[in-house]
């Protein structure tokens, strides 16, 4: 028998649970077009009390969310304010520009994490020769930063200055389980006053598809319309939505175990020569790490790996991004050691 392949690419790669399967199997289902379906009906209302906003709509992807987010909270000719290392700008092929007609106004930090004072400087009014502000988006935990988790009264502050200008703030909160775990305060605290949150349940939730978009119940009604629009009416989704229930509540309680599994291969990755860990101690389930001292290219590494039966891709040439999860436990994450001390090594 081969030995199970290690997958580290990602935590989008999680299979749903037992528990999940048995849910789908037996989930009761409608047409989720006319708001018949039980199943979503329920995931929505739960979705809504967790993260402490009126309502919620399930989406098949983050990409969607994050989309509708976007399309409801501006006007095209508008930009959006995000962080220069943000998903929205570099990996969801430039939806704000293709469907809510908005440029995205980039800011680089060195940890992913946006402060007001940051934003402050590129908020713009309407003027003969700048477009306005439409929104802020901030990305809780930051994926490409490693993981990093904003600091409560940082949403905070962001949150209340732009209110006060009437700018909205959206939260791509693909891993806001991840960043309330770390936190250690429920997700309805860190996202009380961000206008709309977008969460994912197929990533470290374990579900097999779906995410989320919560916020004030009329935003939701529109991004219900532009959710259609974008394809995204799925019809019998209880089917989905039922492991997406589990995701929802079962699932954080045990996100700990990959934090600290993050931080296992953190330490044994500082320790292989010419490896470089940043951040070095990882918030949550991402660890980045540079290989450029290593005197070979993150495709050579990747490649070095999979021959070995572990998956790890490179951001580019010189960065490399573990992403822990579920299905793989602390003895994958030596056995992942292991193989990118001999992979560098070779
Ligand atoms: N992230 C994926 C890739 O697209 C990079 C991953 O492997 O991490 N926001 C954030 C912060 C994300 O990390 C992702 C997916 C999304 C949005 C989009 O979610 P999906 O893939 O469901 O469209």
């Amino acid at each position: 028998m081969p030995e199970p392949v290690i997958d580290l690419r990602s935590d989008t790669v999680t299979r749903p649970t037992p528990e999940m399967r048995r849910a789908m199997f037996e989930a009761e289902v409608g047409d989720d077009v006319y708001r018949e379906d039980p199943t979503v009906n329920t995931l929505e209302e739960r979705t809504a009390a967790v993260l402490g906003k009126e309502a919620a709509l399930f989406v098949p992807t983050g990409t969607m969310g994050n989309t509708i987010a976007i399309k409801c909270l501006t006007r095209p000719g508008q930009e959006v304010i995000c962080e220069a290392r943000g998903h929205l700008l570099n990996y969801e092929l430039s939806m704000t520009a293709w469907f809510s007609n908005c440029l995205i106004r980039s800011i680089q930090t060195t940890d992913g994490i946006l402060t007001w004072p940051m934003i402050e400087r590129e908020v713009r009014p309407l003027g003969p020769h700048a477009a306005e502000t439409g929104c802020i988006e901030i990305e809780n935990t930051h994926n490409m930063a490693g993981g990093t988790v904003y600091a409560q009264e940082v949403i905070d502050e962001i949150c209340d200055r732009a209110h006060e200008r009437g700018i909205p703030v959206h939260m791509d909160g693909a891993r806001v389980f991840n960043a309330a775990a770390a936190a250690g305060r429920p997700a309805s605290q860190i996202c009380a006053k961000v206008d709309t949150v977008m969460c994912c349940l197929s990533k470290a939730l374990g579900a097999p598809a779906g995410s989320m978009l919560a916020g004030p119940k009329n935003l939701i009604d529109q991004g219900r319309l532009y959710r259609k629009r974008l394809g995204g009416g799925m019809r019998q989704a209880g089917i989905l939505a039922a492991a997406g229930l589990i995701a929802l509540e079962r699932m954080p309680l045990r996100l700990h175990e990959d934090h600290l599994n993050a931080r296992l291969l953190a330490s044994g990755l500082a320790a292989i020569p010419g490896i470089l860990v940043e951040p070095e101690i990882p918030a949550t389930n991402i660890v980045i790490f540079d290989v450029s001292a290593t005197g070979k290219s993150s495709q050579e590494i990747s490649a070095a790996l999979k021959a070995r039966g572990v998956l790890i891709n490179g951001i580019n040439a010189t960065s490399m991004r573990a992403v822990t999860h579920y299905d793989v436990d602390r003895r994958g994450c030596e056995t992942a050691l292991a193989a990118l001390g001999e992979a560098v090594a070779a």
